[in-house]
């Protein structure tokens, strides 16, 4: 059984509740049931954190080295801000995959640039909460082999 530590970063609690233009209407708790559901599906376990704190999402990243198999993150604005982050998932060397509601590519530019796409399998984003559910199954995939 895989175990998946699922982190959501600053200012995704929000969702639902505002913007909905941009990043739609479902809640993080929505997201966080139908990632349940999936992961139930595939056998895997999830533990799922949602942090406004680039340390406490550090101290995760860390402590997953002692029970996770892989990580799925949407970091939210530390996405584009944060060599501390990267660093993190790089030094405990899980396979993770990073996760955006919004195809970061086609909004500002200070958004098209990730700190930490490189240090990933792989990244999806633009397609709401669905990329979530993607990016779940690409990294149990990839974790199978
Ligand atoms: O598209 C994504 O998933 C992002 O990671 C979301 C971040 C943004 O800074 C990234 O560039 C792309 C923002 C998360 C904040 O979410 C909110 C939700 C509702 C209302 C306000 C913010």
């Amino acid at each position: 059984m895989s175990k998946i530590l699922v982190l959501h970063g600053p200012n995704l609690n929000l969702l639902g509740t505002r913007e909905p233009g941009v990043y739609g209407r479902v809640t993080l708790g929505d997201i966080n049931a139908r990632l349940q559901t999936a992961a139930a599906a595939r056998g895997a376990e999830l533990r799922i954190l949602q942090s406004n704190h680039e340390g406490v999402l550090i101290d995760a990243i860390q402590a997953a080295a002692g029970w996770a198999d892989g990580i799925l993150i949407n970091p939210g604005g530390l996405t584009h801000t944060s060599v501390a982050l990267r660093d993190a998932l790089s030094g405990v060397g899980l396979p993770t995959v990073e996760a955006h509601l919004s195809n970061i590519y086609a909004r500002e530019p200070f958004r098209h640039h990730s700190y930490v796409s490189a240090v990933c399998v792989g990244t999806l984003a633009g397609f709401g909460w669905r990329s979530y559910l993607l990016g779940l199954a690409g990294l149990l995939d990839h974790l199978d082999g």
